[in-house]
């Protein structure tokens, strides 16, 4: 059995060429850390031509983006390879491929995409992947409708949800998502300018009250093998092509979750468009990101019934009618799940580029208040926007 150690770059170069599955093995001769996540290391292996050719992903025993005064279980590192691997045989397209794993390294090693570039990089820029928004709904929905208790036998999927137990990176979720933005915690992180937003934000009655609610439906719906943080940075694009990464936060959870996360990310761009590219150049682009939101959830709650309708084998959740309703529920969790990952996003630990790249501090702060107030009214009338074309409206309305 191996024992854990923190890779070396030699190591990584090792490790590739036993276990790529590289016609030529000994072409891998250097290495990168390119890692510039919140968690692990990741090494992209070169040959001698510096042609990056497979990954190797290790994960380090605290949180990276912190230090070792925060420690993180590595059994992270066997979730995620698991979780990757079925999604994988779910979704082979739109799933990076896992050439190998070891749980006791906590490593893995991946199929290199750097033909792909990340999403989150490319909506900044402006650039549309026409075909990345139904890609993204296709492998929610193939890989959240497979693992449900639609179509697992409820004894296999009683196990699969002890498998995926992963108890240290929900905590994560909970914490990050549901609690410290609605409060005063150290980990939080916002310029001064937003205070009084944020001061308001937490005396918010009605706010705190639709939030409770969706963290106990994080800690309690065991729905499905959720990615767990699909957002735009988990997800590469190239031309006609979409693959997701990073699934270390798998677990079986509320769908509206992964639909909701990767629904926020949408939404997070469409709030930081201005800033990053001037307010008259960002329209066009801006109401794309409102096509791509109708899109992502008409496609993905379109592909989720008709398997339901074909595929589902319980045959109670097979009741006509059942699977829309169920559906029903899912997008009011997705609206609320997506104004969470907004203000957590602004004002929590771990922002994104679409609003702390902007260089304008007035600008930066004007694209930061508007997310948050995009978040707060998800959340607070997530119940009452019945279709995602009422969403919209709603969006259109907010400025
Ligand atoms: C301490 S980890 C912070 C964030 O990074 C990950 O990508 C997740 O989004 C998590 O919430
Ligand atoms: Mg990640």
């Amino acid at each position: 059995m191996s024992q854990y150690r923190t890779f070396t770059v030699a190591d990584a170069v090792e490790y590739a060429r036993q276990y790529g599955q590289m016609p030529d093995p000994q072409a891998l001769v250097s290495a990168d850390e390119i890692g510039d996540g919140n968690l692990n290391l990741v090494f992209k292996i070169r040959d001698r031509a510096r042609i990056s050719r497979v990954i190797v992903k290790q994960a380090l025993p605290y949180v990276r983006c912190v230090g070792e005064s925060w420690p993180l279980t590595l059994d992270r590192a066997r979730i995620e390879a698991e979780t990757l691997l079925i999604h994988g045989a779910l979704c082979s397209h739109h799933t990076v491929r896992v050439l190998h794993h070891d749980p006791e390294l906590a490593v893995m090693v991946q199929e290199d995409l750097s033909d792909h570039h990340i999403w989150r990089s490319e909506l900044m820029k402006g650039h549309y992947y026409p075909q990345a928004v139904g890609q993204l709904a296709e492998y929610l929905a193939q890989t959240l409708f497979h693992t449900s208790d639609f179509y697992q036998a409820a004894q296999a999927k009683k196990a699969e949800v002890s498998r995926f137990t992963n108890p240290e990176l929900c905590q994560i979720t909970e914490d990050l998502f549901f609690t410290d933005p609605y409060h005063d915690h150290e980990r939080n992180q916002f310029d001064d300018v937003l205070l009084p937003h944020v001061t308001v934000l937490r005396k918010d009655t009605a706010l705190k009250l639709a939030v409770a609610g969706l963290k106990h439906r994080f800690l309690s719906k065991a729905e499905a093998l959720l990615h767990g943080d699909i957002h735009s940075g988990s997800i590469f694009v190239a031309e006609g092509r979409l693959k997701a990464i990073d699934a270390e936060f798998g677990f079986y959870g509320p769908i509206g979750f992964d639909v909701g996360t990767a629904l926020g990310n949408l939404l997070l761009n469409y709030c930081g468009l201005p800033g990053l590219l001037g307010p008259r150049e960002a329209t066009d682009c801006r109401e794309q990101r409102l096509l791509d939101v109708r899109e992502l959830w008409l496609t993905f709650a379109g592909r989720f019934l008709s398997l339901c309708q074909q595929h589902s084998r319980d045959v109670t959740l097979a009741t006509p009618g059942y699977a829309e309703q169920f559906l029903q529920q899912v997008w009011q969790d997705a609206v609320g799940y997506g104004g969470t990952e907004l203000i957590r996003r602004t004002i929590g630990l771990a922002h994104v580029a679409d609003l702390d790249s902007i260089a304008d501090p007035e600008m930066r702060a004007e694209c930061q208040r508007s997310a948050l107030n995009l978040g707060r009214t998800l959340i607070v009338n997530a119940a009452q926007v019945e279709h995602v074309d009422a969403l919209l409206a709603r969006i259109r309305q907010h400025g």
